[in-house]
């Protein structure tokens, strides 16, 4: 690929920062406390400018509600403080999965009181999405069983669908909604919405506007993330993205620690999508909503996003940099070999010098990690926040 053209697609990466991401976070056996960790809505809005600033990659803040809850309770100067840290609202996440409520479900519970319940903080969530500026909302349900025999997995699902089918009616044109799905966690024997397949049919159910979101760590060990993600290309249906890697289960850890080769084989099929010459295609690949998903319990919160977001810079920069016209030819003459050497030595290239040259061209530092480290933010973000809130506390699961 060209260089100036090369630039131009990496000047226009965009991966959205998660709120929760700059806050105190932990294990179900414990919060580990970081004294400059964001409190509040406006800290945390403030420290994802910071990304941004570092990375010039990063100009949106997923939300997650109610965690992000301004402390005023008042949501309309919140695209404004947003905007004077240097970035602007993305999705917000809907959560019925932590009210004492929601211990049998939420819109697969068997209470049509609690299914409202649930119906009703979906409608609260497309409002703060239109006040915000948001594109929509993000969704992720802890719904599911524990034992076999625990539900009627079909009866379950009908409420299920007619809860999705009723948020969606709501939604405003603006406005789309991504499904996340996960076998797994916290029900152990079921969930509702267990995998793509099961989200893909709900997101038929509901709309064009309803797309399938993949987080990485959603998937039993060994998946074929990539596959996946093509599959849901082709049929119009890939809507959302949230990055980490996992060695166990769904760990959380910094996207690329510990398979960087297969977030690449992801970023290959998402480029794939981005150059087709199919325009549907194209349109969708090019509209994907890139997300991190990451608990910095132990690395400093803002240095790991920073170190995520260069890591996701460089792999796509290696997908950008893949022969297609070559590989397609290799795929088309059954050459395996041949096919698998295009991708590995996309793989193995030092985009670094690139990177920074591209920085240089987008005036941020051309070290963002060790340039924000080095800004003394943490240290006297540390002072600030423990002088106004005092020092964080540990504890359960956040
Ligand atoms: C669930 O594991 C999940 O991936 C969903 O996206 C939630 O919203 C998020 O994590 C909470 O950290
Ligand atoms: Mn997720």
């Amino acid at each position: 690929m060209d260089k100036t053209v090369l630039k131009q697609r990496l000047k226009k990466q965009c991966i959205e920062t998660p709120s929760w991401g700059y806050a105190d976070s932990g294990t179900r056996f414990g919060k580990w406390v970081q004294n400059s960790a964001a409190r509040t809505l406006n800290e945390k809005l403030e420290d994802a400018g910071q990304v941004q600033k570092y990375t010039g990659i990063c100009p949106v803040v997923a939300l997650h509600i109610p965690w992000d809850i301004p402390e005023d309770g008042n949501w309309d100067g919140v695209k404004e403080i947003a905007d004077g840290y240097g970035v602007r609202i993305g999705a917000i996440n809907t959560n019925v999965f932590e009210s004492q409520e929601y211990k049998w479900g939420s819109f697969g519970h068997t209470d049509k009181a609690i299914r409202q319940k649930a119906i009703d903080h979906h409608i609260e969530c497309i409002d703060i999405a239109n006040t915000t500026g948001s594109y929509g909302l993000s969704l992720w349900y802890g719904d599911g069983s524990n034992y076999p025999g625990q539900v009627h997995f079909r009866r379950r699902r009908e409420r299920f669908q007619e809860c999705l089918v009723e948020v969606y009616s709501k939604l405003t044109d603006n406005l789309r909604m991504l499904l996340e799905y996960k076998f797994f966690e916290p029900a152990f024997y079921h969930t509702d919405v267990s995998d793509w397949g099961q989200s893909l049919l709900f997101c038929q159910a509901m709309g064009e506007r309803a797309q399938v979101l993949v987080d990485t760590g959603h998937h039993p060990t060994n998946t074929n993330i990539e596959h996946i993600v093509a599959t849901l290309m082709s049929v119009g249906r890939l809507g959302g993205f949230h990055f980490n890697n996992r060695k166990y289960a769904d760990d959380d850890l910094t996207v690329g620690s510990i398979n960087p080769y297969e977030i690449f084989l992801i970023f290959n099929e998402l480029v794939d999508g981005e150059l087709s010459d199919n325009e549907f295609i194209r349109g969708q690949a090019n509209n994907v909503a890139y997300m991190f998903d990451q608990s910095h319990c132990l690395k400093n919160k803002i240095e790991a996003t920073i170190q995520s977001a260069i890591f996701c810079q460089e792999t796509y920069a290696k997908a950008l940099l893949v022969d297609r016209a070559a590989l397609y030819e290799a795929q088309e003459n059954n050459d395996v070999l041949v096919a698998e050497e295009i991708l590995k030595d996309a793989y193995n290239t030092d985009v670094r010098p690139l990177l920074k040259e591209l920085r240089e061209e987008m005036g941020v530092d051309p070290d963002p990690v060790m340039a924000f480290r080095r800004s003394g933010y943490t240290e006297a973000k540390a002072e600030e926040r423990v002088k106004l809130h005092g020092v964080a506390t540990g504890g359960g699961y956040q």
